[in-house]
């Protein structure tokens, strides 16, 4: 058995964690991320037949049963990650069709998946649906996403459309755009199902007022994808009170499908 400290998805893990750490996106214990594994890589470094203790999700998700997911714990920081990653991560793999995790690695201090964690598998299983390539969710506090949804309107065409005119590179990294949600109470099963509704139509969610869920095929794809939307949003931020003289016209956003090869949301371009 190779030891889990040096897998591949651990280390990206940590790197990830830290990094937006690093970017502001996850002060105190904001943010929380949950990645697929194939049972083939989890088995290289666990027994998979041992579990550590049963967890009770709260939910079912029998789509995702006998899933492995490695998951950022619930009150843990981000900054920490790099430092304890056993304490802070946790492996879990889901069982009961989805209504019991069973801890196979981490949490050592007692403690289990992230408070989000209904939002993440329910996400996971809406993304499968439309990308079977999927392995990421991904949700962070990123500034000036926030703040933009306290001075833009919600409409999600709206929204997107703003985001698509800050920087040229937009409209080519999230063709779909971004889906809203009015501000929910955080950590139900309630905000779990309506982002994964909004999932199955888009890979960026917005919780107004909150913050941001990201969906993709590995850590470092998701991570550039909310990054993309939050360097958007801050360009919007710098310029919104400012006489706008000029942007990104939907004629460029076409051509920019065309040289890229990408199809924007139906009916979000003129
Ligand atoms: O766990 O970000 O949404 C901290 C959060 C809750
Ligand atoms: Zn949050």
């Amino acid at each position: 058995m190779k030891d889990i400290l040096t897998a591949p998805f651990i280390l990206e893990m940590i790197r990830t964690a830290t990094n937006m750490y690093d970017h502001g996106w996850d002060e105190r214990n904001g943010g929380n991320i949950s990645l697929l594994l194939d049972e083939a890589e989890v088995k290289e470094y666990l027994d998979t037949d041992h579990a550590i203790r049963a967890i009770p999700t709260g939910f079912s998700a029998p789509e995702l049963d006998g899933k492995y997911f490695l998951v950022t714990g619930t009150g843990k920081y981000f900054k920490n990650v790099q430092y304890a990653p056993e304490v802070n991560l946790g492996l879990v793999r889901l069982a009961d069709g989805g209504e019991t995790a069973e801890l196979l690695w981490g949490y050592t201090d007692g403690g289990k998946f992230t408070s989000e964690f209904p939002a993440h598998m329910m996400s996971h299983v809406a993304r499968l649906k439309v990308d079977p390539n999927n392995r990421v969710v991904m949700h962070c506090h990123p500034a000036n996403l926030l703040a933009m949804t306290y001075v833009h309107d919600l409409d999600e065409r709206a929204f997107t459309r703003t985001l698509w005119q800050m920087c040229t590179e937009c409209i080519v990294v999230f063709p779909d755009g971004v889906n809203v949600l009015p501000w929910m109470l955080c950590g139900t099963n309630e905000i779990g199902e309506a982002t994964a509704k909004k999932m199955e139509t888009a890979r960026l969610v917005v919780w107004a007022q909150h913050g941001i869920y990201g969906a993709g095929k590995d850590l470092d794809e998701t991570f550039g994808l909310i990054e993309t939307a939050e360097k958007a949003a801050e360009i919007y931020m710098k310029i919104a009170h400012l006489p706008l003289k000029q942007t990104i016209t939907d004629e460029q956003m076409h051509q920019l499908e065309a040289h890229f090869g990408v199809k924007a949301r139906e009916g979000y371009l003129a």
